[in-house]
């Protein structure tokens, strides 16, 4: 059961992908329905028990039209589930070509082999905004709405301009490629409008999420944090939701008596053997033919273990209809004749191949009596194959060896790990996999355990509902200027007992300075601050990207709370001593700083900062328009460079800064305000860039947030300069006048 612990009420969940979770059989004049296999439909099975859940999706062949009624009757009654019905030609130019053969192969890093048709692409539009239409219909105030896969990525935008308030969000449950990749799409700028339609984009991985920003960034020029694109209608949220399996359903299973019958079966069967098991769907993107490659230098480089291990491979048939995975299936059949050639005996076949998907039981079996699972991919989004058999190995603890391209590889850390195109790799990686002790292979096996119970499909399924529920409504927001407001500001001001103040420094209290030390506050500046800090009731902080140094120096007398480098070091009020906000790897440094030089000597004025967390580029005295045109070129190459890294990368104003994972503003904020308690009746934070957006997200909705400029941002309020933030602190200060 989904549990939702802070809902009140459960929304309507609709849940919209291109294929529904059932398979549609036509028999004669019979229709029936059964179930199918796959990744999406394994990883949302929890959702369906639910009674408040719909699912709208194409039944996955051609019904006539004379049974369109029978078919919708029969899915409303059995699965709670709306038919979209495709005709023959959106089935060959939608499906088949423009999804199979052209988005998939181009979002697997598969370059060559696809061509655009713009027939193929007119059927995609329609084909979207033929669910669009469907769903629009239906739809109920309230309802979450949660759109699957890349089939269907217009869908987002155009369920949006029908249906403006509804909750909207997006999964992709393929790699997002990254930018270079992407570009080579003739529709990359529809697609990238399509999707950031939603409320809420999620991702497996957090490089995918990044591929995904730096897309938007170069293409459509939309600046993001971490957390959310924004767009000039809405700010899109991203969300990392790496997809589990259906976690105690394997584990019931594995103690059924038609499971243990089938497991003895294959233990009878390859007595005395290793057992290596792969499962996969027929799919170049899957590296079945690496596999294979592999398999064979193994056999080659270790013949006397060669009658000892039996590799079972089972490859399920998909999208038979398009000739590039006939070819591939024809490659397969070749190689593993060669293998069986080469390496089979009378008494032994070292590779067993399977071209077909098997019961659910004999699956489970497989998976437990396997002593290794190798899996392959040379892109995968994530890899649900490789969690199912871990779950299946609690008892016997097998080892998993998985490439590097999965995106299960970010997550099980005790797996084994390979590149699929280095087959000696593999060969030693097998060999060790098959041959080690068993207290090791319990630590490997007891890692990824720990992992994939923890993020079943369930948890999943929950987490990016939750998230998706707490985005804010997309009614576009018009930013006022906090002056407007400044009498009940001042009212407020007035009667509160304790006062939570916290400014950001350059170009919010003081204006930028072409040198950041030079940069040095005013006497009117530290007279204000003298001033706020004089109030007992004010806990007030300047929380600055700065380095410490710069803070002590300029206001080492002054019982104000200082917070440098985002919140990496932190000074609370009338303390002397720094503290650290959190431990940070800083190994990723070697590697950044050459980039940041680089820059540097190509741009004159730049300079690099160097910081206890992290590293800054500055471009505020170069060239206005080549140091921009530098900092998109930076900013490409420090997201493709440093996607596997621990590190943030941020756009301040006129800098580009990479910096250890997790530390900002609104890290910062939020210990203050649970850390600290200091309970304030009264907020207000003042700050002008994208660094200071997470410190306004990172408070309660009824703070005073205000952001210097008219940026697009979460704050409540704008402010035009620094000049009028001094006036407006200035303001607060003043007694009323009797
Ligand atoms: C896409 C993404 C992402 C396979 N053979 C049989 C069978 N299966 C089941 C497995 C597993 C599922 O099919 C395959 O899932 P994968 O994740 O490995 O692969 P894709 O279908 O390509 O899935 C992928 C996924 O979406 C979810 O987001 O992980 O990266 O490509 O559950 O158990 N089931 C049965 N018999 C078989 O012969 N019963």
């Amino acid at each position: 059961m989904v549990r939702y612990l802070w809902m009140k009420k459960r929304p309507n969940i609709i849940i919209v992908s291109n294929r529904l979770a059932v398979k549609v059989t036509q028999k004669g004049e019979s229709w029936t329905l059964d179930p199918s296999t796959g990744g999406l439909k394994s990883a949302l099975s929890g959702y369906r028990e639910e009674q408040n859940f719909h699912w709208y999706g194409w039944p996955g062949l051609y019904v006539s039209k004379k049974y369109h009624s029978r078919v919708q009757k029969l899915l409303s009654d059995q699965e709670q589930a709306t038919p979209i019905f495709l005709d023959r030609k959106e089935i060959d130019l939608f499906y088949n070509q423009f999804c199979n053969s052209f988005i998939w192969p181009l979002f697997h890093y598969f370059t060559t082999d696809t061509t655009f048709n713009s027939d193929a692409w007119i059927s995609y539009q329609r084909v979207n905004e033929k669910f669009a239409e469907a769903i629009s219909k239906k739809i109920q105030p309230g309802d979450l709405v949660w759109i699957h896969d890349f089939h269907l990525m217009l869908l987002p935008q155009l369920l949006r301009k029908k249906c403006p308030q509804a909750k909207i969000g997006f999964f992709l449950h393929i790699p997002f490629p990254s930018s270079e990749i992407y570009r080579l799409l003739p529709v990359r700028t529809e697609l990238l409008y399509g999707l950031l339609g939603a409320d809420l984009i999620g991702f497996h991985t957090y490089s995918y999420a990044r591929h995904f920003r730096s897309a938007c960034l170069h293409l459509l020029g939309y600046e993001s944090s971490p957390e959310k694109v924004q767009t000039p209608e809405h700010d899109a949220h991203m969300g990392i939701f790496p997809v589990g399996v259906e976690v105690e359903r394997f584990q019931t299973a594995l103690n059924q008596n038609n499971v243990q019958i089938e497991a003895e079966y294959f233990l009878k069967k390859h007595q005395g053997k290793k057992i290596i098991l792969g499962v996969d769907r027929l799919d170049p993107s899957k590296g079945l033919i690496q596999k294979l490659r592999g398999i064979e230098r193994f056999l080659k480089k270790y013949p006397k273990v060669r009658e000892e291990v039996i590799f079972i491979q089972l490859t399920v048939p998909s999208r038979i209809e398009t000739r590039e995975y006939q070819k591939l299936k024809r490659q397969l059949d070749e190689m593993v004749g060669r293998i069986e050639g080469d390496y089979g005996s009378p008494r032994h076949v070292p590779l067993q191949y399977l071209y077909s998907s098997i019961p659910y039981e004999k699956l489970v079996a497989l998976y437990q009596v396997a002593d290794v699972c190798l899996i392959t991919p040379v892109r995968d989004g994530m890899n649900l194959v490789c969690q199912e058999y871990v779950v299946c190995q609690n008892k016997n603890h097998g080892v998993l060896v998985l490439s590097e391209f999965a995106g299960a590889a970010h997550a099980l850390s005790g797996a084994l790990v390979i590149n699929p195109a280095d087959r000696d790799q593999m060969a030693a990686t097998l060999y060790k996999a098959l041959f080690m002790s068993k207290k090791e292979r319990e630590l490997h096996h007891q890692m990824n355990y720990d992992y994939v119970v923890n993020n079943s499909s369930q948890k999943w399924g929950e987490r990016f509902i939750s998230a998706l529920q707490v985005c804010e409504p997309q009614v576009a927001k018009k930013k006022i200027s906090i002056e407007m407001k400044l009498k009940e500001l001042k009212a407020h001001y007035k009667s509160a007992k304790k006062r939570l103040i916290l400014l950001d420094y350059d170009g919010t209290l003081r204006e930028y300075a072409g040198i950041p030390s030079a940069a040095t506050p005013e006497k009117e500046t530290l007279n204000l601050l003298k001033k706020i800090t004089g109030d007992k009731k004010n806990h007030s902080f300047l929380v600055s990207g700065r380095d410490h140094s710069f803070l002590s120096d300029w206001f080492k007398d002054m019982p104000i709370g200082l917070s440098a480098e985002h919140g990496y070091r932190y000074r609370i009020p009338k303390e002397k001593n720094w503290k650290t906000l959190m431990k940070v790897d800083l190994s990723w440094s070697e590697i950044v700083m050459p980039i940041l030089i680089n820059f540097k000597d190509r741009t004159p004025g730049s300079f690099v900062e160097v910081k206890s967390c992290g590293m800054a580029w500055h471009y505020r005295l170069s060239d206005p328009e080549f140091g921009k045109w530098q900092a998109r070129e930076l900013l490409l190459q420090l997201e493709e460079g440093l996607s596997n890294l621990p590190v943030d990368i941020l756009q301040g104003h006129k800098v580009i800064e990479v910096r250890a994972q997790g530390v900002n503003k609104g890290v910062f904020v939020k210990k203050l305000l649970v850390g600290y308690d200091i309970q304030p009746d009264f907020i207000l934070c003042i700050g002008d860039d994208q660094t200071d957006e997470q410190m306004f997200q990172a408070l309660p909705s009824e703070a005073w947030t205000c952001r210097v400029g008219k940026s697009h941002t979460s704050a409540r309020y704008f402010i035009s300069s620094p000049k009028q933030v001094r006036g407006l602190l200035q303001e607060l200060l003043n007694r009323p006048q009797v």
